[in-house]
């Protein structure tokens, strides 16, 4: 049946409220405007970050909302003057948009695109309208993605095209967690070969920080985590040794500064809390150490610390997906997961169907996931 130009009646997770589950409903899905792109979603994993907004730490959030944003699928049709994908084609939504034109995609050093949502949470598309409805009410969209829905729609800026061979089940991953942790280590931090790594939180960001820190060389990656039940995969991964904080008498950075005679080269917080960005810090060398900041911290929090600490030298950064541009790197970090550069199957714990979303959050939330892929 050709859809193209109508309205698509399809099955999607609705977030009515803050601190509620997700509701199936049967949803419609408006054609796309010019510059848009309607996708038929194949698989989308659960990030924290999505678990964020249920738990209602982003303050600002419009509700009702359809999450996720680690989502492949298939180019369902285009609006007018799409030029970059057509209808077929495999794609991955990028939750960070990369127009080319603004000030953030001319800045050589910067990923980040001005017309990006995160941090506005406008959760509509760019002529400040919705595409998808529900019982008559508007339901927003999720960082310019919105992966929780058979069938979604976001601007051309903000989806590109990937190799007709990759496996989208796999692939997703590429969309928030793989990117978003293995960058941090080779493009924000610049980890080098022989230099000491720490990496606050073992979920599947902080277990791709690990991937790309042994990629780059480091000598040391010591993972640290509150669960122990994630340390055999962190292992497997790369780490050279694991710290359960809840095992040790002393804090957790006064360890680590023990353990490396100071502080690593570079700490990572991969959890988004405010008191461990504190730790990482303080975890890093105080002549050279460099601490990223890869975790989101709810809406409303503040990050505290006495300036000394980066007077001596440190370094404190952070970034969005890895610092990749998304437009430029998605399609060749598809193709190294294809040919086996780098392997996310460590990372791809569950599969449940799509209408299992929301025992996909229970797992993560117990700690008994890495990365739930759902399929639909
Ligand atoms: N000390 C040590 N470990 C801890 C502590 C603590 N105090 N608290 C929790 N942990 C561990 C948990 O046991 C868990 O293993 C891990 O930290 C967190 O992992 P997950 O699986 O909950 O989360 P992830 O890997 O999905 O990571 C999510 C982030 C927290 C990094 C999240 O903020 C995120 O996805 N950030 C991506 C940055 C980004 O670009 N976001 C925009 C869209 S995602
Ligand atoms: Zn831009
Ligand atoms: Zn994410």
């Amino acid at each position: 049946m050709d859809t193209a130009g109508k309205v698509i009646k399809c099955k999607a997770a609705v977030l009515w409220e803050p601190h509620q589950a997700f509701k199936l409903e049967e949803i419609e899905v408006a054609p796309p405007k010019a510059h848009e792109v309607r996708i038929k979603i194949i698989a989308t994993g659960i990030c924290r970050s999505d678990d964020h907004i249920v738990d209602g730490l982003m303050k600002d959030r419009k509700y009702p909302v359809i999450l996720g944003h680690e989502g492949a699928g298939i180019v369902e049709s285009v609006g007018d003057g799409v030029t970059t994908v057509k209808p077929g084609d495999k794609v991955i939504p990028l939750f960070l948009p990369h127009c080319g034109e603004c000030r953030g995609c001319a800045e050589p050093k910067s990923n980040v695109c001005c017309k990006s949502d995160i941090g506005k949470n406008n959760g509509l598309m760019f002529d400040n309208t919705s595409r998808f409805t529900c019982k008559g009410k508007l339901i927003h969209n999720f960082i310019n993605t919105s992966t929780f829905t058979e069938y979604t729609v976001v601007d051309e800026i903000s989806v590109v095209k990937i190799h007709d061979d990759a496996p989208l089940d796999k692939v997703c991953l590429v969309g928030c967690c793989f990117s978003t942790g293995y960058g941090s280590a080779v493009n924000l931090a610049k980890v080098e070969p022989g230099s000491t790594c720490a990496v606050f939180g073992l979920g599947g960001i902080g277990l791709s920080v690990i991937i790309g820190c042994k990629a780059a060389g480091a000598s040391r990656i010591i993972a640290i985590d509150v669960n122990s039940r994630k340390f055999e995969k962190a292992k497997e991964l790369g780490a050279t040794e694991c710290v359960n904080p809840k095992d040790q008498e002393n804090p957790i950075h006064e360890v680590i500064q023990k353990m490396t005679n100071g502080g690593v080269h570079y700490s990572f917080e991969c959890i988004g809390n405010t008191d461990i960005m504190v730790s990482a810090l303080l975890s890093s060398h105080l002549s050279c150490g460099t601490a990223v900041i890869v975790g989101v911290a709810p809406s409303l929090s503040k990050l505290s610390f006495p300036p000394i600490l980066l007077l001596t030298g440190r370094t404190l950064k952070g970034g969005l997906f890895g610092g990749f541009r998304g437009k430029d790197s998605v399609p060749q970090l598809v193709l190294d997961l294809i040919s086996e550069k780098f392997k996310v199957d460590g990372l791809l714990t569950h599969k449940l169907a799509f209408n299992e979303i929301n025992k996909g959050f229970d797992l993560l939330r117990k700690g008994e996931s890495i990365r739930t892929v759902l399929e639909f």
